[in-house]
């Protein structure tokens, strides 16, 4: 008969029950390696998803509208440094067409992602006014809530963002250890990405966090950054498997299969049972879709079009144009495993409330402080 040992179900336990993990059980689960114990983890993060979101799973259609970039991150293949990729840059108007296409195919929301294209970074305040301007006419065109991932944006156009009603921004760390950080990161500066994300956070935004496994983190460095996006409170918590990527110096990485991510994915679920998890297309197209929900994510990101030219971020064009990242694949394997897509209002309801709950700390702490 299969048992697990009595320290993890004694942790499932607490954990399911709310109480706080200490970092040693977030270690501990992380480290699971026999496929029962496993099994119990995904259970247990299954449970905590259904309390708190039922079986409605999230929508995002993914629009990467600039991949040119001023950085030189390691890991990713649009760094500047890559002279074997061909790049873009679609128009105003592609870029409508797109997001009201994976509008009408019942996104619930538009992440607009770019590198730091040197052409706004580098053209004063009239090339990030001409990105605001896109952002808006999404907004308008889908009448969707919209979740910028520009990089580091000036402090002033964040405050336009959000003064435009912009609900997301999203910027991530990949790690929380500073060695490995200014490793990956190559070139950016720790401190000055956190003060972003702090900085849209004090404007009223949602903030996503993310980080990468495969990298050469350790089991600490995961449950420290666990720990730091349970004590920012982010309101999305990402994890991605590092897929190496052919003209950038971590291409020789051995790939590492998705069992890791899947763990994290259940523990963070476990340690940020309201927040969102996502499942994304990018790392192993719609065929690692299952894994990933079975280990508690709900949220499908990565959503793209097809025909439009548009690319992934881990991967330039897995499952695109073959239309597998399309809510019309989708939707089969969230039946598969008893899920199903949320009602529009039902997406717009849970952002609401949680900036209504943001705004309310906000000013609670502002009071503590006078
Ligand atoms: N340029 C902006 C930035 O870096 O913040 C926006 C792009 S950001 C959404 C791209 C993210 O995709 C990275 O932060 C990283 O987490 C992930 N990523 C990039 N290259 C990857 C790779 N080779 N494997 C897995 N994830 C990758
Ligand atoms: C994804 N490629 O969902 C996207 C990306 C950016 N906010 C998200 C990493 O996988
Ligand atoms: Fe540029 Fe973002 Fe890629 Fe880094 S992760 S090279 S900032 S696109």
């Amino acid at each position: 008969m299969l048992t697990a040992d009595l320290n993890l179900t004694r942790i499932l336990n607490r954990l399911q029950d709310g109480h706080p993990a200490e970092k040693s059980e977030i270690k501990y689960l992380l480290g699971l390696s026999k496929p029962y114990d496993i099994s119990l983890l995904f259970e247990a993060a299954q449970n905590v998803r259904d309390r708190y979101f039922g079986n409605k799973i999230f929508l995002y259609g993914f629009l990467y509208f600039s991949t040119h970039c001023r950085n030189n991150c390691r890991f990713c293949q649009y760094r500047r440094s890559n002279k074997m990729l061909a790049r873009y840059r679609k128009t105003q108007t592609q870029i409508l067409t797109a997001a009201r296409e994976m509008a009408d195919a019942g996104v619930h929301l538009i992440d607009l992602t770019m590198g730091e294209d040197p052409e706004l970074y580098s053209s004063g305040e009239s090339g990030f006014k001409r990105f605001v301007g896109m952002v808006k006419a999404v907004q308008k065109e889908t009448n969707l809530p919209v979740m910028i991932s520009p990089g580091t944006l000036p402090d002033r156009i964040l405050v336009e963002l959000a003064d435009a009603g912009v609900t997301w921004y999203a910027c991530y760390q990949e790690t929380h250890n500073k060695s490995l950080y200014k490793n990956l990161r190559y070139g950016q500066d720790f401190k000055t990405r956190l003060a972003k994300k702090k900085m849209a956070k004090g404007l009223g935004m949602l903030i996503e966090e993310g980080i990468l496994t495969g990298v050469g983190e350790t089991l600490d460095d995961l449950a420290d950054s666990i720990i730091w996006m349970r004590d920012f409170s982010v309101d999305q918590a990402r994890i991605m498997t590092f897929v190496p990527q052919t003209g950038t110096p971590m291409a020789k990485i051995m790939p590492q299969d998705n069992l890791k991510e899947q763990k994290i994915i259940a523990v963070m679920r476990l340690i940020l049972p309201d927040r969102l998890i996502p499942a994304s297309l990018d790392v192993d197209g719609l065929d690692g879709l299952k894994a990933r929900l079975i280990a508690g994510a709900n949220v499908v990101t990565s959503i793209v079009p097809p025909q439009k030219g548009l690319a992934g971020v881990a991967n330039h064009s897995l499952d695109i144009e073959e239309s597998r990242r399309t809510p019309n694949h989708i939707l089969p394997i969230l039946k598969t495993c008893g899920l199903e897509p949320a009602l529009p209002g039902e997406y717009q309801a849970w952002t609401a409330a949680r900036q209504t709950a943001l705004s309310s700390s906000f000013v609670k702490k502002e009071k503590m402080i006078c």
